[in-house]
């Protein structure tokens, strides 16, 4: 893969909006992403292999819980910062991005914010720091877009929980230490649980042949007779919104993820469209091109601002479920369509790992798609404006 030469575009001067602290916490994000991602993850990638030797820096650069109070092990920082880390992660690639996404928003959110002070102080500092890594199951093999019919169960044994069922497409699955899986209790009510590596019966096979996120380990959870001590069950909420509420968290850091991708192929179009001769001319003074690259740029800019005005509603508490899937959304199509323009741009050199487009527009058919599908976010912003709900 060719050196990283990356320059992150601020067409709005938006830098002007960010505090001394968001920039610090960018620039070790960047810094790190240049020297420690940037070299390995194509061969990663190629060898749809999780590059485990990152997961230090990960920790180091406060990737595992930006916003988890410092007392458990976070960075205790707010969500613009958070949102900035995503971005700069998501910049070198998307599976890298999963991987933090899945750890903070998926794993320590849902202990942080549903579980008790001795599952906190148990688990929080250890993945905060990496010594422990997480997963989250809510999908199953029949139920994606709708989670809520999902047949995982539990029953109470007296002095245990005895878990049954199967867990699909979890990032993280096959290395992780433990997992966040929801289930539903005799009555039917949802609950999150915590499942260690090592239980009888818990297993999680690779799911292989991935032609996406091929740097992010995705697997299976099987539950054959699970028996779950009593303690690791979430205490503090239960129903579906708690998972959702954990997706709330993690697609807002999607949202920022994308405007990485979409830069790190916006830049590198620009760079080669200005280096790059053909009949005589760079191929950027052709208008055809400078019509791609202005409408890149004009698409970055406005999701920056859609981010960043989103961060600031987090900050304040105030953002609603509905604003956070308009950005999840609008952010990573933008990002889509730009891998895909900025792979034209570079010609038959874009299909190539000398390059990094052809392996973001590969990765974002999945992000398109998880944490909720291009359509059910529609759908939520359709339900939010019409007041109709059209999943009943
Ligand atoms: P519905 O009846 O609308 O809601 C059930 C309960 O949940 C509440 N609620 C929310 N609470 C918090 N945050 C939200 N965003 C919420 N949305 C709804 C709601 O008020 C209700 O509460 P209550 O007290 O009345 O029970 O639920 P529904 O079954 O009709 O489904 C709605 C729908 C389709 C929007 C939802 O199920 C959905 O978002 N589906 C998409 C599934 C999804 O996103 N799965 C993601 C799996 S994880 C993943 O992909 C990780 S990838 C990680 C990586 O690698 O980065
Ligand atoms: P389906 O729900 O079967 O949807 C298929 C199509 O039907 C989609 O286009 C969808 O938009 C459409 N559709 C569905 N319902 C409607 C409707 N009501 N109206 C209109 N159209 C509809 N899950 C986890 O729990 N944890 C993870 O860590 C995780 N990681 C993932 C990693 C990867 C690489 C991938 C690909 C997925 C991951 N997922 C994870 C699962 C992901 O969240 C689901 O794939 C996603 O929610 C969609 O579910 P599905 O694939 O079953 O598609």
């Amino acid at each position: 893969m060719k050196p990283d030469l990356f320059e992150a575009p601020d067409y709005y001067n938006l830098d002007d909006l960010l505090t001394e602290e968001h920039k610090l916490v960018r620039s070790a994000a960047r810094d790190w992403v240049k020297r420690d991602v940037s070299p390995i993850i194509e061969e990663a990638a190629q060898k749809a292999e999780f590059p485990k030797e990152i997961i230090k820096g990960l920790a180091e650069i406060g990737a595992f819980g930006p916003y988890i109070p410092e007392e458990y092990g976070g960075a205790g920082l707010d969500q613009i910062s958070y949102g900035l880390i995503m971005q700069e992660i998501e910049r070198g690639d998307s599976g890298v991005r999963s991987t933090a996404s899945v750890q903070s928003s998926l794993v320590m959110y849902p202990i942080f914010k549903f579980g008790s002070e001795a599952q906190r102080k148990t688990y929080l500092p250890k993945l905060a720091s990496g010594e422990f890594m997480g997963c989250f199951g809510l999908t199953e093999p029949d139920h994606g877009s709708n989670p809520g019919g999902m047949v995982t169960n539990f029953k109470d044994k007296g002095d245990h929980y005895l878990l049954n069922g199967a867990k699909m497409w979890i990032s993280n699955a096959p290395f992780a230490d433990i997992a966040v899986v929801w289930a539903k209790d005799e009555s039917g009510r949802i609950h999150g649980l915590i499942v260690e590596r090592g239980m009888e019966g818990f297993s999680t096979p690779t799911t292989h042949n991935k032609w996406s996120l091929r740097a992010s380990a995705t697997g299976e959870l099987i539950f054959d007779n699970v028996k779950v001590p009593k303690e690791n069950l979430l205490p503090n909420k239960s129903g579906l919104g708690a998972p959702l509420m954990c997706l709330d968290s993690a697609r807002f850091g999607i949202a920022w993820g994308a405007i990485g991708a979409a830069m790190d192929c916006y830049d590198t179009a620009l760079r080669y469209a200005k280096e790059r001769e053909q009949f005589g001319k760079p191929i950027g003074s052709f208008q055809l091109q400078q019509k791609k690259l202005a409408e890149m740029i004009t698409e970055i800019t406005k999701a920056q601002l859609l981010a960043w005005r989103l961060g600031s509603l987090r900050n304040e508490g105030k953002a609603t479920s509905a604003q956070i899937s308009m950005a999840k959304r609008n952010n990573v199509e933008m990002a889509l369509k730009i891998a895909r323009e900025a792979r034209q741009i570079l010609g038959g050199m874009g299909i190539t790992g000398e390059y990094s487009i052809m392996r973001h527009m590969m990765n974002l058919e999945s992000v398109v798609t998880y944490e909720g599908t291009h359509d059910i976010h529609l759908l939520i912003t359709g339900m939010d404006v019409t007041g109709l709900n059209a999943f009943k």
